[in-house]
């Protein structure tokens, strides 16, 4: 508890000033944002299925702030299975969701975070479709903009960037809740500040959410530094079946795996962070069955391939280094498909 006392003596005599900045976005695409925002009496919410810091984060932040200045808030993602990650249970703001089948059907505005594509809204989809105007606040390279509107910026670390500012322009500012959301989605797509996507901009914004009071090593052993039990059990058999192909590393863990110590499938999906430490290999694959018996597919990239790219001919999407897809085929058929693709792309490539 010191620690937190000492921080916010340190913290209390600067104020956390908002630094407005356009991000890659132009000035009357922000102002059109708010007139949009201004119509309306209801925003309605959607982050993209299977959330992930990012997605939440940005969602519930700007939800907070939504609600301050009066309006109503629905807030909600597209999954069959509603339900939280674990390791997100601890962001505030979680009252403001609500199932998909709660959801208005035809919302006056609705407003996107993180997705990027009208398909990751899942069974929000066809709300999306009926939406009067639809906002799209992302930062996926890939993202066409299939909304009414767009606030992309492809260069942003994360799309929780894109909410601080939007949260400014709407005459937010921030509370340790919001920052909480906030600081959340700008550790999770940095890679707690490792990526490459870590720009002094990144750590700016860092440092107006400390200004709150923020907890970020709570926040860190909510998100990284706990498991349950069976966690252990899982990885060690997906680790005893991983394999070295030239520079390619991969693993996969059937649901079987999951189903003998209960694990829920959120619980793995950051296993590709264990598997992609591999000196030996530039790309990493870890292909992980969820619970319909599909294969949701993670990939990363050290930087000399585009996963991304790779990823996108099979149906996918996501960042240069760091993408997936789905499979519906066998994990053999999935590598094979992967192999030739990334041969496609170049690669291996002759040294
Ligand atoms: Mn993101």
């Amino acid at each position: 508890m010191t620690s937190h006392v000492a921080r916010a003596e340190q913290h209390s005599p600067e104020p956390c000033i908002p630094e407005v900045e356009t991000l890659g976005i132009p000035k009357a695409a922000w102002e059109r944002a708010i007139q949009l925002i201004d119509q309306v009496d209801e925003v309605a919410l959607a982050c993209h299925v299977s959330p992930d810091g990012d997605a939440l984060g940005s969602m519930l932040a700007v939800g907070y702030v939504l609600r301050s200045i009066g309006k109503r808030v629905v807030a909600s993602f597209g999954d069959e299975y509603f339900v939280v990650p674990r390791i997100l249970r601890f962001l505030p703001g979680q009252e403001m969701l609500c199932p998909p089948a709660d959801y208005p059907e035809a919302p006056a505005l609705m407003i996107t975070f993180d997705s990027s594509t009208f398909e990751r809204l899942g069974l929000l989809s066809p709300n999306a479709a009926r939406a009067e105007e639809v906002i799209v606040i992302d930062h996926h390279p890939s993202n066409a903009g299939f909304g009414t509107h767009s606030l992309i910026d492809p260069h942003a670390a994360a799309t929780a960037m894109l909410a601080e500012q939007l949260i400014y322009r709407l005459g937010g500012s921030l509370d340790r809740d919001i920052a909480t959301c906030l600081y959340t989605g700008l550790v999770t797509d940095t890679g707690s500040f490792r990526y490459s996507s870590t720009t002094s901009a990144v750590h700016r914004m860092a440092s107006r959410l400390l200004f709150t009071g923020l907890h970020t090593e709570e926040i860190a052993r909510e998100l990284w530094d706990r498991s349950p039990f069976g966690y252990l059990k899982v990885l060690a058999r997906a680790l005893d079946r991983v394999q070295l192909e030239g520079s390619l590393v991969w693993t996969y863990v059937p649901r079987v795996d999951r189903a003998a110590y209960g694990l829920p499938y959120t619980e793995v999906e950051g296993m590709i962070d264990i598997v992609r430490r591999t000196d030996e290999a530039e790309i990493a694959v870890v292909l992980k069955e969820d619970d319909h018996g599909d294969w949701q597919v993670s990939t990363r990239s050290k930087g000399a391939v585009d996963v991304a790219a790779v990823c996108a001919a099979l149906g996918g999407g996501g960042h240069h280094n760091a993408a997936g897809f789905t499979s519906y085929d066998s994990v053999e058929e999935t590598m094979a498909k992967f192999r030739r693709e990334l041969g496609k792309a170049g690669w291996p490539r002759a040294v």
